[in-house]
């Protein structure tokens, strides 16, 4: 080896030792977590946090459901007072909120300057009101909306939506972000719910629009995979229109330039005319359909689709 090769191995050899000591020095020690309620959720989350190494309490009111996690590391806890002194960090995922509520209420003392984050469903206003119970407490509150199901938890892939107190958000983030990519939606505690609950009922329309197109082209022979390759791409594309009409709608103006609604109604009929022919149920076109008219009797058939977000409002 020539000495001006030596030299550069030398140096290479101690940049990657340095790099390697400055890494295990930095390499944050993952926080003790605690994890309430182990039903399908709850266990993905607890076993999320246990392959990330963070030391893990659990507790869920049928006892036996944290075996496998206690198999696997965890802590069990023999009440929730208990499990809440595992950890500075406590992860709720039950049922509903009156669960949480009866669940937390007697460890309220135990909650004391602890951060509580509450991922079960629920409404905003009931976000909202946990929040102040929370805060009544002396309790760091932040709520949180799942947007994926079990086997997609410890996937950054996926979002979980959190509002309140947006320090506990950012001093919590190694590990929330464990369980799923934290997208913070800011102080107002309800947030996450009202964002689940609109996301939800999109995922559902979606569905629907699919089903009744994977029906209309089945009837055709064309297997639902195929049918569902293409319908992904096409999702791009729809994706795109809402980017433009967001604009739309914030701007209040909605221009028709690129598909009025006058041109959709007529579009609509032929997927109402193919669906009769074969036999599929047309209900959710129809839907549509209404909607879209009472947009033109108003006189804004000229208009882009997103002007039937007025639909909606009233
Ligand atoms: N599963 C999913 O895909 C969704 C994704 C989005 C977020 N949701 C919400 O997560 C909450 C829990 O859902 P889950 O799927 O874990 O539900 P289960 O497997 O049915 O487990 C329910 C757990 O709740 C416990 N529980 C119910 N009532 C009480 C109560 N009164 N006191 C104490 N615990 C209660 C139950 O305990 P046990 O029956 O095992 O004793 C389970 O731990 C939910 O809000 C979803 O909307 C999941």
């Amino acid at each position: 080896m020539s000495k001006q090769n030596t030299t550069l191995a030398t140096a290479t050899a101690t940049a990657t030792a340095t790099a390697t000591a400055t890494a295990t020095a930095t390499a944050p020690i993952p926080a003790p977590v605690t994890v309430i309620g182990l039903g399908q959720m709850g266990a993905a989350l607890a076993a999320a946090l246990l392959a990330a190494g963070h030391p893990t309490t659990v507790w869920n009111r049928t006892a036996q459901k944290a075996d496998p996690l206690v198999a696997r590391g965890a802590v069990r806890a023999a009440d929730v007072a208990e499990a809440v002194a595992g950890a500075e960090l406590v992860l709720v995922c039950v049922l509903d909120y009156p669960a949480v509520r009866e669940l937390l209420a007697p460890a309220a003392g135990a909650l004391r300057g602890k951060v509580l984050v509450n991922l079960t469903s629920g409404s905003p206003e009931q976000a909202r009101a946990e929040a102040e119970w929370a805060a009544e407490h002396g309790i760091g509150y932040l709520d949180g909306g799942i947007m994926t199901t079990p086997p997609g938890i410890g996937d950054s892939a996926n979002m979980i939506l959190y509002s309140g107190a947006p320090e506990l958000l950012a001093a919590h983030r190694p590990a929330l972000a464990v369980l799923g990519d934290p997208v913070d939606l800011g102080a107002d505690a309800g947030l996450a719910s009202l964002y689940d609950a609109g996301l939800l009922g999109l995922m559902w329309s979606v569905f629907g629009g699919w089903l009744h197109a994977t029906a209309l082209a089945g009837a055709d022979g064309v297997s639902a995979a195929r049918f569902t390759e293409v319908s992904n791409r096409w999702l791009k594309t729809v994706s795109w229109f809402m980017s433009g009409y967001a604009e739309q709608i914030d701007a209040g103006e909605y221009p028709g330039d690129d598909a009025t609604i006058d041109v959709q109604v007529a579009a609509i009929g032929h997927l109402l005319h193919a669906g009769e022919a074969r036999g599929v149920d047309g209900r959710l076109p129809r839907l549509h359909l209404d909607l879209m008219r009472s947009a033109v009797e108003a006189g804004h058939g000229g208009d882009s689709y997103a002007r039937l977000i007025e639909a909606f409002r009233k």
